[in-house]
Order: structure tokens, then C-alpha cells, then sequence
């Protein structure tokens, strides 16, 4: 089972997927709804393993038992459409592997093992990813970024790997392995394609934007996840440079994670894969955002700064032409040592301009 998760391969499946969502599209018409926006819900808190520090825990067949109660947290669920289902402002949940989830009281507590408790954290964590992007200003001081329902499929998928399309917006997320959708990482990742995608039309033609592409996925997955660890008091017991721990449990030595971000690779080591050469512009966002703190800065401020610049790559950008927009942001937004900060890190890792 390869540990890499792929975009492109979304063609072959996807009458199949069209198809599916419109057979199962009647029986929501009928039903009394909710009325209400808000509701709640049991989710991971991030994932189970970095929650709680445990690196041997295992899928055992999607078992409730394989997971402690305590890994579980009850988090309000906002901006629902009042349908009762799992459909609002900014995430839409599909499933035709399951029942889709249904509350007249928008309470969706769920175990691991109910296919709908994977729709929970698929709408809660695109919700909070949204939510987040909005707290830096995309949508109000900045232009918006996917401000718009987004379509999550679940348990389309049957291997263990996710992937994303940009016409329209949607997310399918597989069931190999420990199902993606249980490890708010991997729907972090998959939506921040979708964010490069609203920001650049036609984004990622070229190897090296392939890479940003899935860097990029990796850090917004990694950094929503701390904020909603900050926003929620959750625990952190794990290494925060690491994405999807819980997932990677199926494919990974301990401790698990999908990628580094410290493994020191620069372009000169490029192998042409987009998840292995994405681990060098990963460490460099890394470096950056630890560097904002020790600047003064938080790392808010340099996600930001990292996001708005990316409205300036070019479809196929190279390393070195998105590293130039990312300093260009940062000396205007950030002031001259977080310039500095930007080209210096870049550089660490081979990438001038
Ligand atoms: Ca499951
Ligand atoms: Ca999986
Ligand atoms: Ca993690
Ligand atoms: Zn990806």
C-alpha cells in the first residue's frame, strides 16, 4: 500500500460517484428538518494517535474498541442548512456507502464504527477549516478562498487514498486502511487542493506546483489542526510537525506520519514525485512559521501571509517563482525581518531566487 495520496485519479470513478449521488439524492426531499443552524457532534480531536500520544493504536477492522472513549470530543457543529442533514454554508456531506446522517435535533454522536461518524468529522473539520480561513480575513478584508459549499464524499472510495477535483469543488475520501475520513488531516489535506484551486484556476500543470500542491496540503492540515487544538483546549501529545499520525498507522513504522517536514531534502535530491519533493517546501513553511514566533509573529500572521500569496503563483509555478510571491507578501505585509526569514528558509533548502 503506497503511503502517498494522489489528485489526478479522480476520472475513472467519477460517472460511478456521479451517478450514485443521484440515486441517492430523492430521499432527502421528504423529511421535516431540523430548522436550527447549529447542532453538535462527536468527533476525533484531529486524530486519535497525536489526541493521545498512543502510537499503537490500530484500525482492528474499524472496531469501536480499537479507540478509547476519551479520543472522542463533543464540538458544535455551525452554519447548518437546517435540513436536519449534514448540509450547509460550507460542506455538503455525501454518502452513498452509508445512511446519510439525519438529526431533527442536529445531535450527531457517533462511534467510529457507524459510517456516519465519519460524515461528522468530514462536515466539523471542512466547516473548521473554512472558519479558519475566514479568522485570517479570506472572505472579508482578503478575497474569499473556496467561500462556498463544498461537496464531501465519503467511503466513495474503496482504496486507501483520498482525492480531490476542482470542477466542482469536492472531496472523495476512501475507506482503506483506517478510514480516511477518521483522521482530520487527511480531509484538511484534501481541502487545501481545493484551496489552491479557488486561489489559481487550473493550479498544479507542473511538477513543482504538484509538490506546493501537496505540501501545502500537509501544512494546512497540520496548522488547522493546532488551532482547533488552541480554540477547543483539546490535548497534543505527538510531534505537530506530522501529518496524519492515525491514518498512516496502516502504512508507517512508529512513530507514524505520512511526511516530514525535517527530513532536510533540497532540489538538488528531487526525485519527480509530488508527495516526496513536496517534503522540501514543506520544511521550508515549517521553519518559516516557527521563525514568525521567534519573531514576535504568530503563526496566524505568516499563514496568512503564506495563503494570500498564492492568489500570485502561476498555474505552473516553480519552487522559485512561488518562494519570490511568498517573500514579496511577506516583506509588505510582515516587514523586512520576516522577508529575510522567508528567503533564508527558502534557500536552506535550494530554492533562490
Ligand atoms: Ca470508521
Ligand atoms: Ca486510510
Ligand atoms: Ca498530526
Ligand atoms: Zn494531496
Amino acid at each position: 500500500m503506497t503511503p502517498t495520496r494522489r489528485t489526478a485519479s479522480a476520472l475513472a470513478v467519477g460517472a460511478t460517484a456521479l451517478a450514485l449521488c443521484l440515486a441517492a439524492a430523492p430521499a432527502q426531499a421528504t423529511k421535516a428538518g431540523s430548522g436550527t443552524t447549529t447542532g453538535s457532534g462527536s468527533v476525533f480531536m484531529v486524530n486519535p494517535v497525536q489526541s493521545s500520544g498512543d502510537q499503537s493504536l490500530a484500525d482492528q477492522k474499524d472496531s469501536d474498541a480499537a479507540v478509547p472513549a476519551s479520543a472522542y470530543a463533543t464540538v458544535p457543529l455551525r452554519n447548518l442548512d437546517g435540513s436536519g442533514y449534514l448540509h450547509g454554508s460550507w460542506v455538503t456531506v455525501e454518502s452513498a456507502t452509508g445512511t446519510p446522517a439525519f438529526s431533527t435535533t442536529n445531535t450527531f454522536d457517533y462511534t467510529r464504527h457507524q459510517d456516519q461518524f465519519e460524515q461528522v468529522m468530514a462536515y466539523f473539520w471542512v466547516n473548521q477549516a473554512q472558519e479558519y480561513l475566514q479568522s485570517l480575513g479570506f472572505g472579508s478584508t482578503l478575497p474569499g478562498v473556496v467561500k462556498e459549499q463544498f461537496t464531501v464524499k465519503v467511503d466513495q472510495y474503496g482504496g486507501d487514498n483520498s482525492y480531490q477535483t476542482d470542477k466542482p469543488y469536492r472531496i472523495r475520501l476512501g475507506k482503506g486502511g483506517v478510514d480516511d475520513a477518521e483522521d482530520a488531516e487527511v480531509i484538511v489535506h484534501e481541502y487545501g487542493h481545493a484551496v489552491h484551486a479557488s486561489q489559481v484556476p487550473g493550479y498544479g500543470t507542473s511538477e513543482e506546483a504538484g509538490s506546493i500542491g501537496e505540501s501545502f496540503g500537509d501544512y494546512l492540515a497540520v496548522s488547522v489542526g493546532l488551532a482547533a487544538d488552541q480554540q477547543y483546549g483539546w490535548p497534543m501529545k505527538a510531534e505537530e510537525a506530522c501529518p496524519m499520525d492515525w491514518d498512516s498507522t496502516s502504512y508507517t513504522a512508529a512513530p507514524h506520519c505520512i511526511r516530514r517536514f525535517d527530513l532536510g531534502l533540497t532540489v538538488a535530491g528531487k526525485k519527480g514525485e509530488v508527495h516526496y519533493d513536496g517534503q522540501i517546501w514543506s520544511q521550508a513553511l515549517w521553519e518559516i512559521r516557527k521563525g514568525y514566533v521567534a519573531l514576535g509573529k504568530t503563526t496566524a500572521a505568516w499563514d496568512r501571509t503564506l495563503v494570500n500569496s498564492q492568489f500570485h503563483y502561476a498555474p505552473d509555478t516553480s519552487f522559485s517563482a512561488a518562494a519570490k510571491a511568498t517573500y514579496a507578501e511577506a516583506l509588505a505585509h510582515d516587514g523586512a525581518a520576516a522577508a529575510a526569514l522567508v528567503k533564508d528558509r527558502f534557500a536552506a533548502r535550494g530554492i533562490v531566487f
